[in-house]
């Protein structure tokens, strides 16, 4: 591959509606769009997922930037490439900045299935022409409004939903959306909310046959994820705490958790993703892809990585359409019935449509050899 300049489109998204975890509410959505341009100036797309605060993990949108026009859009350029595998390698050296190396990685990924005129899906070796789909719902300020969310979104046909819960927000709301609507696929995210003092509490969602607690300790770590999952029925899965294939092992060596979120930002990209998911595979752990409220390319990576094997449990990327009235992709990634097809166009398989862009862009950097 022969990369001339990286590209770092910066947008503000608003969100059409905020949302809102156990960390705080977002409504506006801080994007940045990496277009990796190649000699015969075809480009390929990747999205940096890192928050406008260090919230959900210590990468936040400005360190993000700083390290890719500092280290990571540099190496792509001055370093020789035959697979986007090697940028890994490339990119070793540097500790941690996993968001901002994936952004990186991922416009390399796409501008190489391009190049090879094969799907980005083909690339990362996933073989399913469809993936399931599950919705992630924020915190409503009163679990009526929650309700109704749910039911929308049950009735739109998500195979799984998802709502984030924090301390005074769990057990009582949970048992209202179980009175409500029965035996639906279920399950909670509270993002880091709880402790071991908690226990009692989380013991207490046992009785609702959730499909999974996602993240109910602290970021990062292992060991109280471990006795948790000895005290309690409900499958762990890990979100905050798998920022790496390292920590993954560790995770499945402790018995920290039965199920794992992976999201390609957070581990540092795809190739960090594939080595994941191979080693969950032999260790029997289900995956599901999760997700950072996405733009148009972000989402089609992440439909990407989900066409393989293991990940068997509906992920988070919703329609554009449940995040944003104009996504930048043409065209938008659509669920139906909580199926997405994937696309056989080559790359990511939807266009980067600058005109829908347009209207968030604040600023383009252009880094060259
Ligand atoms: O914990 O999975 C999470 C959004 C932002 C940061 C962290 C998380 C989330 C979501 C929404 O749950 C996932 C999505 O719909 O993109
Ligand atoms: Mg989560």
């Amino acid at each position: 591959m022969n990369i001339k300049e990286i590209k770092l489109h910066q947008l503000v998204m608003k969100m059409r509606n905020p949302f809102t975890t156990s960390f705080g509410t977002q409504q506006d959505r801080y994007v940045t769009i990496i277009e990796a341009v190649n000699e015969d100036g075809l480009s390929g797309f990747g999205e940096c997922v890192a928050g406008e605060d260090p919230l959900y993990s210590e990468e936040f949108m400005d360190s993000a930037l700083i390290a890719m026009k500092k280290y990571f859009a540099p190496l792509v350029l001055h370093n020789e490439i035959s697979h986007p595998d090697d940028v890994w390698e490339l990119f070793k050296p540097f500790k941690k900045n996993n968001m901002a190396k994936a952004g990186i990685e991922g416009a390399v990924w796409d501008l190489y299935a391009k190049e090879n005129n094969i799907t980005l899906s083909e690339a990362v070796g996933g073989k399913k022409p469809d993936v399931e789909v599950g919705i992630s719902l924020g915190l409503e300020d009163t679990d009526e409004a929650l309700l109704e969310r749910v039911k929308e979104k049950v009735d739109e046909g998500y195979k799984r939903i998802k709502v984030k819960i924090k301390p005074g927000r769990d057990v009582e709301m949970v048992r209202k959306i179980r009175d409500a609507f029965g035996d639906i696929p279920l399950m909670v995210d509270a993002n880091s909310a709880y402790t071991l003092d908690d226990i009692e509490t989380l013991k207490a969602l046992d009785e609702f046959d959730l499909m999974m607690i996602e993240q109910p300790l602290a970021a990062g770590d292992l060991i109280d994820h471990a006795k948790l999952q000895k005290e309690i029925k409900t499958p762990v899965c890990l979100d905050e705490s798998i920022d790496s294939y390292e920590s993954a092992l560790g995770a499945i060596e402790l018995g920290s958790c039965k199920i794992i979120n992976v999201k390609v930002g957070r581990v540092g990209g795809i190739t960090q993703s594939k080595k994941i998911h191979d080693l969950a595979l032999e260790h029997n752990i289900p995956l599901w892809c999760g997700g950072m409220l996405e733009a148009g390319v972000g989402r089609l990576h992440n439909i990407a990585i989900t066409t393989l094997s293991n990940f068997t449990l509906p992920g988070d990327t919703a329609s554009s359409s449940r995040y944003w009235f104009t996504d930048i992709i043409s065209p938008e990634v659509i669920a139906e019935d909580g199926v997405v097809n994937v696309s056989t166009a080559p790359g990511i398989g939807a266009d980067v449509d600058f005109g829908k862009m347009e209207q968030y862009l604040k600023t383009t950097e252009v880094i060259t050899k």
